[in-house]
């Protein structure tokens, strides 16, 4: 049987890989970081909390990191932990690039000294590109963030490629796309807008306030993308993939998506922060902008290109964007049923 770790075990995609690997016969460990009540509420969800084997972990602290590795002995390490919420990165510039950045090395240089052999996933991200260099973006695309957290995850992102190419460890990187589910997190914008609407449609009165509406990424569903995450780690020689679905979308098409899906007809009006949407059905306003929504930097454009992917791991998304937008939309409608 083999032993897999998954660092950031508790999130998202953490949930989904774990499911992932327990049904491929996996061993599965993960990392819980020692707050005062652990979220171990997706895992839960996802019904294989009773499966997994959870170990105290911090990214932060490099003796633990060795401990937990050593007495785990992982054929595969996938290192998802971060703090993944680029609007807080301005606020935690010095955690994101300590956890995000450093992290990953603290992980790589273990395995280097006690498990060399070990495989290992980086979770890399389509943020690294930043500001739009080409359209669309692939494995060759130059580097250009925008954010405390794109800045370190570059940094993470390298020091794999590093490891790989100076002590011939099996290390890969996926630079994953936007990629989003019912166990998305409740402050990254798509999981945001379903839930606002979800609740509107069961009667709420809380308008949905946004940032900026323009910006547009490419948006998956997570369950497909761990399945990448894997299919990386069995290639005979490790390498980086991009992750995407060749789609773009503006937030404000998301909105849409999700409020048609919940029965509401959105009509957009204005510009900039005095646009409004309204159910044309109901006459009631769902939508407001917010100033304290846009960020100091933004990324406008993700477009990925996965082609690589496609042709070497066989790797491809099963699930549209506006699939995505009915699925979240209809699981925050039914939770409030
Ligand atoms: P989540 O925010 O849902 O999960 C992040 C995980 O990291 C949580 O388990 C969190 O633990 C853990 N974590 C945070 N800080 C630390 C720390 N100091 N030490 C150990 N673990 C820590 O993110 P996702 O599941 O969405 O993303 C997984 C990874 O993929 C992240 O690295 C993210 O940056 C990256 N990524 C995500 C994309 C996406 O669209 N979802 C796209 C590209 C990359 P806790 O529960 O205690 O907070
Ligand atoms: P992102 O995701 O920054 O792409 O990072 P997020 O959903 O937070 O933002 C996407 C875009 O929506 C715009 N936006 C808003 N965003 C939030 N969160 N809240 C709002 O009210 C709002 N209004 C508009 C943002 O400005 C942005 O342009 C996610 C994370 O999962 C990262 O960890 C991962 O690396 C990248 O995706 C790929």
């Amino acid at each position: 049987m083999k032993k897999a770790f998954i660092t950031g075990i508790t999130g998202q995609d953490g949930a989904y890989l774990s499911k992932f690997l327990l049904e491929k016969g996996y061993e599965v460990h993960g990392g819980v970081r020692r707050i005062s009540q652990p979220e171990t509420v997706r895992l839960e969800q996802v019904g294989v909390l009773k499966d997994v084997i959870i170990h105290d972990f911090d990214l932060s602290e490099p003796y633990n990191i060795v401990r937990v590795l050593q007495t785990v002995a992982p054929d595969e390490v996938y290192n998802l932990g971060a703090q993944s919420f680029v609007g807080s990165s301005w606020d935690l510039p010095v955690y994101a690039a300590d956890v995000n950045g450093i992290g990953v090395l603290r992980i790589l240089d273990a395995l280097r000294t006690f498990a060399p052999q070990t495989r290992f996933y980086q979770a890399s991200t389509s943020e690294m590109f930043g500001l739009v260099q080409a359209v669309p973006q692939s494995e060759t695309t130059r580097f250009y963030p925008r954010s405390p957290y794109g800045v370190a995850k570059v940094y993470g992102h390298y020091i794999t490629m590093n490891y790989r190419e100076s002590f011939g460890m099996h290390a890969s990187s996926g630079i994953l796309f936007n990629h989003e589910s019912p166990l998305r997190g409740k402050e990254f914008v798509t999981r945001k807008i379903t839930l606002a609407l979800a609740r509107l449609a069961r009667g709420g009165t809380d308008t949905l306030v946004l940032g900026n509406l323009d910006a547009k990424r490419d948006w998956g569903f997570a369950g497909d993308y761990v399945k990448g995450m894997w299919m990386m780690l069995q290639q005979p020689e490790a390498d980086d993939y991009v992750l995407a679905t060749g789609v773009t979308t503006p937030i404000r098409d998301f909105v849409r998506f999700a409020a048609e899906a919940l029965g509401m007809d959105p009509v957009f009006e204005g510009e900039g922060v005095e646009e409004t949407a309204t159910d044309r059905k109901t006459g009631k306003r769902i939508v407001e902008i917010s100033e304290k929504f846009f960020r100091p930097a933004e990324v406008d454009l993700l477009i990925g290109d996965p082609t690589k992917a496609r042709t070497r791991l066989g790797w491809q998304p099963e699930v549209t964007v506006r699939q995505l937008a009915e699925m979240m939309a209809k699981s925050d409608y039914d939770a409030l049923g």
